[in-house]
């Protein structure tokens, strides 16, 4: 296993690369990137293993940037790709394809579809009797797809102990507040009541999402969890963090500025990320 390197520096690393491939990009969908970048620095830095095999799963897909800029700290893809995010021919598209880019273990866009495959996928390991771990993120507006509700049924009734669902709890969707669009979630009911155990935690504190997966992998294995992230759309960038609807931006001067701010205050992170994940 590769020599980790301080959770925060592996977070701001990832949102340094995407800030990178949006400014090449000139849009994209920096809220629900931004605010599972710490999340992801966790599973990228600390629990992903490549032997067991195990498994991570974008089901909000649209996300993916934030799973290249993984793929990127870990040196799965190269330097050149980085710049032509959605671009004609790319090997990083919007939406992960697991046919296009190297290390992207599922294809997903179509919400519910991958948390979907990740029940099926951890369903397989158990009756393989692997060790492996299915690790995977799904939005609060993926949500509202009734599809979740059936792969989560699954879960319980199969009682994937090998899975852990994190819920992006950022309280916003494409077109407004989950509690608009939907209605409000009382998430410890709702997947108390499918026999789910669940774990609601500040979803932006490395330390705290850290120390919740450590407990749930040393814990008793009789079913699947869920973790919510209470976290911020767009966690990085004030102005982001500030704005109404910062889902999918097509970015003007101030903000493609401020985006080049953050990387240059932070290139010498991913340098350093990129150094000791070699
Ligand atoms: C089946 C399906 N319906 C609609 C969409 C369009 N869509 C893309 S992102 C999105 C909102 C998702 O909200 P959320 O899961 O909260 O994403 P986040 O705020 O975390 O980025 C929608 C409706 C889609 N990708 N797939």
């Amino acid at each position: 296993m590769r020599q980790q390197v301080a959770h925060k520096d592996y977070a701001v690393a990832i949102r340094t690369v995407i800030s990178k491939m949006f400014i090449a990009r000139g849009d994209g969908h920096i809220g629900g990137a931004f605010s599972i970048a710490d999340v992801m620095a966790v599973l990228f830095n600390k629990y992903l293993r490549e032997e067991p095999k195990d498994w991570f799963v974008l089901s909000k897909g649209h996300a993916g940037p934030a799973y290249y800029a993984c793929l990127y700290l870990e040196h799965k893809i190269p330097k050149e790709a980085i710049t032509t995010l959605n671009a004609n021919g790319t090997i990083l598209p919007s939406h992960p394809d697991r046919n296009l880019t190297p290390g992207v273990q599922c294809s997903t866009g179509s919400l519910g579809q991958g948390i979907s495959q990740a029940v099926g996928i951890a369903y397989a390991n158990k009756m393989k009797n692997t060790n492996a771990y299915i690790y995977c993120i799904v939005g609060d507006g993926e949500l509202n797809e009734g599809e979740t509700y059936e792969a989560l049924e699954f879960a319980s009734n199969k009682k994937l102990s090998n899975l852990i669902v994190f819920i992006d709890s950022n309280k916003k969707q494409v077109d407004g507040l989950i509690d608009d669009v939907s209605c409000k979630y009382h998430y410890q009911s709702l997947f108390e009541g499918l026999d789910l155990a669940v774990h609601i935690i500040s979803g932006n504190d490395v330390d705290e999402i850290d120390a919740t997966i450590s407990e749930i992998l040393t814990g008793k294995k009789d079913r699947c969890h869920i973790v919510v992230l209470d976290t911020v759309k767009g966690k990085g960038i004030p102005l982001f963090e500030k704005a109404n609807n910062c889902h999918h931006v097509t970015f003007n001067e101030t903000e493609l500025k401020e985006l080049a701010v953050y990387v240059e205050k932070n290139e010498g992170v991913v340098k350093d990320v990129l150094g000791i994940a070699k």
